[in-house]
């Protein structure tokens, strides 16, 4: 039985009141849904199966270039990040698993097991950092990482991520993904294609140290802090790294690393065509480029991205096993409950995604009917499915609604008490 920081009494005191509106909307819903043909339980089922990683940074307060204002209670180290992510869990019942970024969470390895193992919490994607100087380090990345021209710095970048995949067997971590800051700001500066061959070389070091049952996931993203040309910017080059590296290297999309006309949901549909699809950062973009909570500007982009994942899922694409992670900052909201509302938006999208008919569809692309087409994807994206949502957290030990759960719970302020403010980082920059 694993631990609960949440007094469970509380949360089910809290759900006995919501009970008898949440049981009547969903019948509800049920029997809107049967007219259309569709069983609200299989939905709810799979709904309860479907999981979402929590980033580690996440739980921190993220930051701009210019200032970062702390939020009370800010976990001090991994082991109050692993306790923040218990709570989401707890609540949502929707992130079994925490994302860990090395140097960042760099503890020992058997005592963050233990501490996740406390509250049933897993481990998914290793992060590695190459894109900021560790304290002590030898070498700088000022000027890149495993790009670098020089040859001592491309090591210390591949020694690092073959440690972050030391500690990730140890958690039971399954993945290591990597995102590089490197680029340049001026025209000139770079020799695109020989950086582009370092980086390609040392990713081939780091590929060999993979375990067999591992997957390696390059990350791209259009700028910053590279702001003129960078490294890894789009899909087509992460798709040639993926191809480079071979079988167990794939592409990770973080939504938010995107120019804003981008058509994301094709590049989806593109990389699990070609079995590249490693698996996903979910965010949304205008607080940077990725940096605001999943499905908070655009939720129907969220949802057309389900709609490709769940195409996916019900023809049963060879390969496709995508990793959900979220991949946020905070800076003006409760970490806890930006993550908590982000988890649930991401099964939202996919519960929507699970709607759509697709007979129905295939019929009116066939016979190029676009309107009834696009109506078609409009019908399912505007169910309310709320109550489906809440049913399934209810039914796995979770809350009805984390956030007044959560906040009844007072935990903030308990650990506000518990964790003096510190000057400086979290390390939630995202
Ligand atoms: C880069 C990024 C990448 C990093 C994380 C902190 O913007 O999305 O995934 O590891 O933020
Ligand atoms: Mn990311
Ligand atoms: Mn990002």
């Amino acid at each position: 039985m694993s631990e609960s920081i949440i007094s469970a009494d509380l949360v089910d005191k809290d759900n006995a009141a919501r009970k008898a509106n949440l049981e009547r909307d969903y019948a509800s819903l049920g029997e809107r849904l049967d007219r259309r043909g569709i069983a609200i339980d299989a939905i709810r089922d799979k709904v309860e199966k479907f999981a979402v990683a929590i980033p580690s940074w996440g739980v921190g307060t993220g930051g701009t270039r210019f200032a970062r204002f702390p939020g009370a209670g800010e976990p001090r180290d991994i082991f109050d990040k692993i306790e923040d992510c218990a709570v989401i869990k707890q609540l949502t019942q929707a992130t079994p698993t925490v994302s860990l970024h090395i140097p960042w969470d760099k503890a020992d390895p058997n005592r963050l097991k233990q501490a996740a193992s406390r509250f049933g919490l897993g481990f998914d994607a290793m992060n590695s950092n190459t894109f900021s100087d560790a304290r002590d380090q030898k070498l700088s990345y000022k000027f890149g990482s495993l790009s670098h021209a020089d040859a001592g710095t491309r090591r210390q970048a591949v020694e690092h991520n073959l440690e972050c995949i030391e500690i990730g067997k140890t958690l039971g971590s399954k993945a290591l993904t990597v995102w590089i800051g490197d680029g340049s700001n001026f025209p000139g500066q770079a020799n695109f294609a020989k950086a582009f061959e370092r980086y390609l070389d040392a990713m081939k070091e780091i590929y060999a140290g993979l375990p067999a049952d591992w997957k390696l996931f390059s990350e791209h993203k259009m700028y910053e802090p590279a702001f003129y040309s960078t490294v890894v910017q789009d899909w087509g080059t992460n798709y040639m790294i993926a191809q480079e590296l071979g079988d167990k290297a794939f592409c990770l999309v973080d939504l938010g690393h995107h120019a804003p006309n981008v058509n994301i949901e094709m590049i989806v549909s593109r990389l699990i065509q070609f079995k590249k699809l490693g698996g996903f950062h979910f965010n949304d973009s205008k607080y940077g480029d990725d940096d605001l909570d999943a499905g908070s500007i655009d939720p129907y982009r969220l949802f057309l991205v389900f709609n490709e994942l769940v195409d996916a899922e019900l023809s049963g694409a060879e390969g496709f096993d995508p990793a959900h992670m979220l991949d946020q900052s905070h800076n003006v909201t409760d970490p806890i409950e930006s993550l908590m509302l982000s988890a649930v938006e991401v099964q939202r999208a996919y519960a929507q995604a699970l709607l759509v008919d697709r007979k129905a569809l295939e019929g009116y692309q066939d016979n190029n009917d676009a309107l009834m087409a696009t109506q078609t994807l409009k019908a399912a994206y505007r169910t309310d499915v709320e109550p489906i949502l809440a049913m399934a957290r209810l039914k796995t030990g979770g809350a009805i609604d984390p956030v007044a759960a959560y906040r009844a719970a007072g935990y903030r302020a308990k650990v506000a008490a518990e964790r003096p403010a510190v000057a400086g980082g979290s390390g939630g920059i995202v």
